[in-house]
């Protein structure tokens, strides 16, 4: 395997409207970012994925684009973007945009040209129909929506402003491919790609995701304008198993450097059914999950990405750790779980302090669309406000953006007005500065084992293999030429008994007083450690 920087980096995902508010409009902004690269070089970070900044009505905030090449005014200009790549540059921090072509807002001139103008070149860049088939959009509801205008329906697979695009029609790839190219020029290192394995969609044969163009496209896109092997791509692709991960991320494919894959997501609600059936941590599946895309994907085949948390998903802590007693043990336990396999890692704002789920009391605090649509369909269907409200309160997705919790002072330190999302009240606890000022804190846990990554190859190369332990032990070891390198976490609050025969060489990181030895060793609530064996 050639090496490129991303194989080494930890990736750092800011969400833009909720990171820091530089001018006191509730909203987070580009020259918030820039007053806090000092902390993101602190933390060690190699890179930034900022979720979109583009113009935009924010229907979808900022998944809905109306314009590519221009920031969105809540953000900041256009200048304010260039700054932020000069101020990430002297911090060797580099930038990976948010790429979400799969739709665009129905405010984009396109969309407005489509719909005046039936005969139109950009008429052709959407999906039109007669009649509507049974399609439905991620957001609820129908996929199919009826434009007055046009007398026709367009598709749309999230909210009804965000039309999709047919990625059939090769003029619209071009443009697409340019624009990508005007923010290459402009410097970034690379593009996460949002819901990527859709845009091969054929909706009259009723399919969304894994059409049997995808590859095409990307390949195409490839060819077009990411031929330089230090563009990190990232494809969101929420259909992905190992096999599908090979064609989009084995180098000579030339299409990705990697996708998010979802199935341990998956494993937050019950079996086939949809996320609001959220369901409690089962160690035996996530073992079994992650240890597959371990094996399956090996160095030189392909490349993993490792996430616990982003804009979409309900905090890891509380969903699966412990907020209380444990929280800063249960959050140093997956991070040392999940950054010690092969693939990059990705931090999601706030994951570094160990933030949580909102306490959301009434729904006038809900912002997202997702949600927002998710209740006026179970009121329809009955279900009673306290169930569904308790549903979103776990695991909906105003949960990961709520402000940044910088301070313990007034609102957190995130803006000086009114924030667009109220502040988690456990701010006063759980900030940056108490972070900063506390040496155990998980903020260093996370800077310990970004740092890691840099140096340690075993990490990148070495071969991974599960232990057979106690059902909520999860255990794995790592082999790099003659080295062993030991993992266990205790994913439960309850004390584990394992042994182990082998002999400790060297500690490299840990959430708790080691054992004197391997042998009969006892696992209190959470303890997670690694260890260099004696070979
Ligand atoms: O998400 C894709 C997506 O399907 C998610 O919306 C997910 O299915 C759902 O949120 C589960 O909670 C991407 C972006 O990450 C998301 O923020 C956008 O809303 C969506 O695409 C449309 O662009
Ligand atoms: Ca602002």
């Amino acid at each position: 395997m050639t090496e490129r920087w991303w194989h080494r980096a930890t990736v750092y995902q800011i969400y833009p409207k909720s990171f820091m508010d530089s001018n006191g409009d509730g909203i987070g902004d580009l020259p918030g970012i820039i007053s806090k690269l000092d902390y993101l070089k602190e933390l060690g970070i190699t890179a930034i994925w900022l979720s979109p900044v583009y113009q935009s009505p924010m229907d979808d905030n900022g998944y809905d684009i109306s314009d590519y090449e221009a920031i969105a005014a809540e953000f900041g200009s256009m200048a304010d973007m260039e700054e932020l790549f000069s101020e990430a540059k002297k911090r060797s921090i580099r930038i990976i945009m948010d790429l979400v072509v799969n739709h665009t807002s129905d405010e984009h001139a396109w969309f407005v040209t489509a719909r005046q103008q039936p005969d139109s070149p950009e008429h052709d860049f959407y999906i039109w129909a007669n009649e509507p088939n049974e399609l439905s959009s991620v957001f609820g509801g129908s996929a199919w929506a009826y434009d007055e205008q046009t007398q026709a329906y367009y598709l749309h697979f999230f909210s009804r402003k965000q039309p999709d695009l047919n990625w059939e029609n090769p003029v619209l790839r071009q443009k697409i491919y340019q624009m990508m190219q005007f923010w290459i020029d402009k410097g970034i290192s690379g593009f996460r790609m949002d819901v990527i394995d859709m845009i091969g969609k054929v909706p009259d044969q009723l399919i969304g995701n894994n059409g049997p163009k995808l590859h095409d496209y990307l390949q195409e896109m490839h060819q077009a304008c990411l031929t330089d092997p230090d563009l990190l791509t990232v494809g969101e692709t929420w259909g992905a198993n190992p096999e599908r991960a090979k064609l989009y991320s084995a180098p000579d494919r030339k299409e990705l450097s990697m996708v998010f894959q979802f199935e341990h997501i998956g494993l937050q609600h019950e079996t086939d059914k949809d996320k609001w059936h959220y369901t409690k941590l089962d160690v035996p599946k996530l073992k079994t999950v992650l240890s597959r895309w371990q094996t399956e994907l090996p160095v030189g085949q392909g490349w993993n990405s490792l996430f616990w948390n982003n804009h979409d998903l309900p905090r890891i802590l509380s969903i699966w750790g412990d907020t209380g007693t444990y929280r800063e043990k249960s959050a140093k336990a997956f991070a040392i779980l999940l950054h010690l396999m092969r693939g990059t890692p990705y931090i999601y704002q706030g994951e570094e302090i160990g933030m949580t789920n909102f306490p959301f009391t009434t729904v006038d605090q809900l912002n997202d669309i997702e949600s927002l649509n998710y209740l006026t369909e179970a009121r329809q269907a009955g279900q009673a406000n306290d169930v569904t409200l308790d549903q979103i309160r776990m695991i909906g997705r105003d949960n990961a953006r709520t402000p940044m919790q910088w301070t313990a002072g007034q609102q957190a330190g995130f803006t000086t007005g009114q924030p667009w999302l109220p502040i988690n009240p456990n701010h006063q606890t759980i900030n940056v500065a108490q972070a900063l000022a506390d040496k155990q804190s998980i903020f260093y846990t996370y800077q310990q084992l970004v740092r890691l990554r840099l140096e340690a190859d075993w990490l990148i190369y070495g071969d991974y293999n599960l232990l057979d332990t106690p059902d909520q032990v999860f255990a794995y070891t790592r082999q790099w030429q003659s080295s062993t390198y030991l993992v266990v976490v205790n994913l439960s609050d309850q004390v584990q008994h394992l042994s182990l025969p082998a002999g400790i060489d060297e500690l490299i990181i840990t959430n708790t007083v080691l054992p004197e030895d391997l042998d009969q060793m006892k696992l209190e609530a959470w303890d997670a450690f690694c260890l260099k064996l004696i070979s």
